[in-house]
């Protein structure tokens, strides 16, 4: 019989799951990237990063390196052409599920007459954009899932111009690193020019089939659908494409700023 030794992954004392509970929101970013589905343990902890995670700020600071680690690990693996899968129309949800970071009741009106695009940075024709100059633009339309990291998800349709086709248009440098949004209501967010290029990810005019209502981004909004919900800004005024990071607003309130799906 062979001897028993005490495993280097084995924990010395019983381990507190609790430490796992308090972490949640890290634990499920690093599940959803790793594909673990919610079976993220202590002792799978150990063994994927070598760390004896036994102590409470020893497993916070493991659990924030793997998930910025995943970051770029998950921007260096990304295929900039890999597809968000898409589903039949009978499986839209109508009317979609809102979120903002306030209530449904404090959505702006926009006047679509004198609504504009602003646009700035590495861009060659800064020129703003009228809402009839956008809509003269070939639309596509998608129906695919949109993903929440507060944990809930819906199959919609979305039609719009390409952002690619857009960036085109405008002579945006594509060799920029970020295209950054800001929206009427002070939120904002920025994605890199990979999935800007990627070819479901969309400057939206219309949810199943009519214009956008305001509550879900009315005049456009940006649609990435290969993203989670956070990285898709609704009622956007301003366009910038750029080098240095714009972050945004869950971005800069520590959700992973890569974020796919
Ligand atoms: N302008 C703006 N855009 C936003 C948000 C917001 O608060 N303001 N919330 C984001 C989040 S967290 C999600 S999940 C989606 C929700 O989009 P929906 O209301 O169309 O489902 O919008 C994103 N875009
Ligand atoms: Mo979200």
């Amino acid at each position: 019989m062979r001897s028993v030794t005490p495993s280097p992954f084995r924990p010395a004392k019983p381990v507190d799951q609790t430490i796992l509970k308090e972490n949640r929101k890290l634990v499920e970013s690093i599940e959803r990237r790793a594909f673990l589905r919610g079976t993220l343990s202590l002792g799978a902890l150990t063994m994927l990063t070598g760390c004896d995670v036994t102590n409470k700020d020893a497993t916070q600071s493991v659990l924030r390196a793997m998930s910025a680690w995943n970051d770029r690990v998950q921007a260096f693996l990304y295929s900039p052409t890999r597809l968000a899968r898409e589903y039949p129309a009978s499986k839209v949800m109508w009317p979609p599920r809102f979120n903002a970071f306030y209530g449904r009741e404090m959505v702006k009106d926009v006047d679509p007459g004198t609504w504009k695009l602003e646009l700035a940075g590495m861009i060659g024709d800064k020129r703003s954009w009228a809402l009839r100059d956008i809509h003269a633009l070939p639309e596509v339309t998608q129906r695919t899932r949109h993903v929440c990291v507060e944990g809930w998800d819906y199959i919609g349709e979305w039609t719009g111009v390409p952002l690619k086709l857009f960036l085109e248009r405008v002579g945006a440098d594509m060799t920029a690193k970020y295209v950054g949004f800001k929206c009427i209501d002070g939120y904002s967010g920025s994605i890199d020019m990979a999935s800007a290029l990627h070819p479901q990810t969309q400057l939206t005019t219309k949810y199943g089939g009519a214009v956008l209502h305001k509550d879900f981004g009315f005049p456009i909004r940006l649609r990435v659908a290969t993203k989670l919900g956070f990285k898709s800004p609704k009622q956007i005024v301003a366009m910038e494409v750029t080098n240095n990071y714009p972050g945004g607003y869950w971005e800069n309130r520590r959700y992973n700023w890569f974020s796919g799906i």
